[in-house]
């Protein structure tokens, strides 16, 4: 495996930072996850900017421009032959002593993985997934914006260790109000009486794999609101589904052993996954 590390393509056993990295020691950086799909990368102006966004949120700048990082990113697909992958870049505060003052840090480190993918959750994508709203908060918007795409994922880890012990194959994060905000690594939706529904971004993170549902849901006519929502919503919902670029559109079938509609994937959730997987199967940016 190939790895773009600092300006270098080097192999996965040379690709190495240092300890004293602020990315290890404090979670200080900031990532993406992205997808290829026969040999096209996914949206990748959208999660580039993205990247810059969180980046410049937290005052970290990234040492290269947008269109050095996307060829960099294009070049780690090429080395590594790869027409279908999850591709991972990550840009830390680098190397400090270990204060936590990230003014010592005086050069980001730059990292790019990509590997082979398939899909992340198996069967469940017929049988549905089981979630649990999970007793930890997400983060508050005014403490860590869950727009930022942090390094620091402890508050969604805390929620899959929650959901994991509870028997779900997802947590769905409530905010420090209450309302609902969205899955571990996911951005969350519901469908009731024909329409589509989801929060407002404030408390979640702007998933570009929601962006896409939005606009897909628009070409099929569907009504999109986005409107605060409460537990109460998500029980009584006719269909509910999370989506990530990972997981990509998961109907949730079950919720803390409420039955969410029939059971099963619902008629709206279906539709929505073919569309969307006719998108990801002729868009973006060519590799070779
Ligand atoms: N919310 C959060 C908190 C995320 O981390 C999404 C929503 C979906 O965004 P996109 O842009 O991908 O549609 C994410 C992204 C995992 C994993 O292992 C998931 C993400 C990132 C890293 C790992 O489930 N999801």
């Amino acid at each position: 495996m190939i790895i773009y590390l600092d300006g270098k393509f080097v192999p996965e056993s040379e690709a190495k930072v240092s300890v004293f990295d602020h990315g290890l020691l404090y979670g200080d950086g900031v990532f993406e996850g992205i997808r290829a799909y026969n040999g096209r990368v996914f949206r990748l102006d959208e999660h580039i900017d993205r990247l810059y966004d969180s980046a410049k949120t937290i005052d970290l700048k990234v040492p290269i421009t947008k269109e050095e990082f996307k060829e960099a990113l294009l070049e780690v697909l090429r080395r590594n032959n790869l027409k279908d992958a999850y591709i991972r870049p990550i840009v830390t505060r680098g190397k400090g002593d270990l204060g936590l003052d990230p003014r010592k840090c005086a050069v980001p480190t730059v990292i790019i993985i990509a590997t082979g993918w398939g899909a992340m959750y198996g069967d469940l994508y017929e049988k549905g997934l089981t979630a649990i709203t999970v007793s930890v908060r997400r983060n508050a918007c005014d403490a860590l914006p869950p727009n930022v795409k942090s390094l620091n994922y402890l508050n969604n880890i805390l929620a899959k260790i929650e959901a994991n012990y509870k028997g779900g194959d997802e947590a769905i994060f409530l905010d420090p109000q209450g309302h609902i905000t969205e899955g571990s690594g996911d951005n969350l939706f519901l469908i009731k009486d024909g329409a589509l529904i989801t929060p407002h971004t404030l408390n979640n993170l702007r998933g570009v794999t929601r962006h896409v549902v939005l606009e897909v849901a628009a070409s099929l006519g569907l009504t999109v609101v986005e409107r605060d929502l409460g537990y109460f919503d998500v029980y009584t919902a006719d269909e509910v589904f999370v989506t990530g670029t990972a997981a990509e559109i998961g109907p949730i079938t079950r919720i803390d052993g409420r039955v969410i509609g029939n059971g099963i994937p619902g008629p709206v959730t279906k539709q929505l996954m073919a569309g969307f997987s006719t998108v990801t199967g002729k868009e973006g940016t060519p590799i070779y």
